[in-house]
């Protein structure tokens, strides 16, 4: 619709669009959001609070890619990626009780959009596998990739051409030695430490 203001008549920013139930992108498709707003609804998905077992926003089957997409708050539990997954262009305004969360092994290649306000976690790896994050901007979060606390598979953890600030805890952290990260051509703002818990030789930054 058109509102009138001091600026004239312009066209009304778009509602965003309130998620009753997980929105399935499947296997091997593309799920673009245009640049349009999705919510949970906190009834029926969760409330964005720190609190376990929240469903997500999005899940994403093996091969499928998410892009264009905001993700405003309440945000529950994010992204879910079943096997490999692509976002692009996907930013989190308000992380909820974590942004995105490998469930079985694969690859997660973020490249582009931002999260902000995470109280903990961004990038959950609760599976082996890889996540690839580049030309990411990060704001305001305890830590930006977490591997599964306790858990001793092995995770690549790769940072590139990103912008991250204010940070909690550290940008990438985990409790198995076989893990592996690499940060490359990042700038940092009130970052506390890049690594925590991994073992000697298996960290490079440059
Ligand atoms: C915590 C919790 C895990 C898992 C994880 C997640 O780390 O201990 O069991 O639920 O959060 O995926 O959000
Ligand atoms: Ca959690
Ligand atoms: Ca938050
Ligand atoms: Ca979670």
């Amino acid at each position: 619709g058109l509102v009138a203001s001091i600026f004239g008549v312009m066209p009304a920013a778009a509602a965003p669009t309130v998620v009753n139930s997980t929105i399935v992108v499947p296997k091997g498709t593309t799920y673009d959001g245009q640049g349009k707003t999705f919510v949970a609804n906190p009834s029926t998905l969760g409330d964005g609070s720190q609190a376990e077992n929240q469903k997500p926003v999005f899940r994403l089957e093996a091969g499928a890619t998410l892009k264009n997409v905001i993700i405003g708050a309440p945000a529950a539990d994010g992204v879910h990626c079943y096997g490999n997954c692509n976002i692009s262009n996907v930013v989190w305004q308000d992380v909820g009780e974590d942004a995105l969360t490998l469930k079985s092994s694969g690859t997660v290649n973020i490249t582009g959009g931002a999260a902000y306000k995470a109280y903990d976690k961004v990038f959950q790896m609760n599976a082996s596998g890889t996540i690839n994050i580049k030309n990411f901007r990060a704001d305001d979060i305890g830590k930006l990739v977490r591997q599964n606390g306790g858990t001793s598979y092995a995770v690549n953890m790769t940072l590139d051409n990103s912008n991250i600030s204010n940070v909690k805890d550290s940008i990438m952290r985990t409790d198995s030695s076989s893990t592996q990260g690499r940060i490359t051509n990042t700038r940092y703002s009130k970052v506390p430490t890049l690594f925590k818990g991994f073992a000697s030789g298996k960290t490079s930054q440059s």
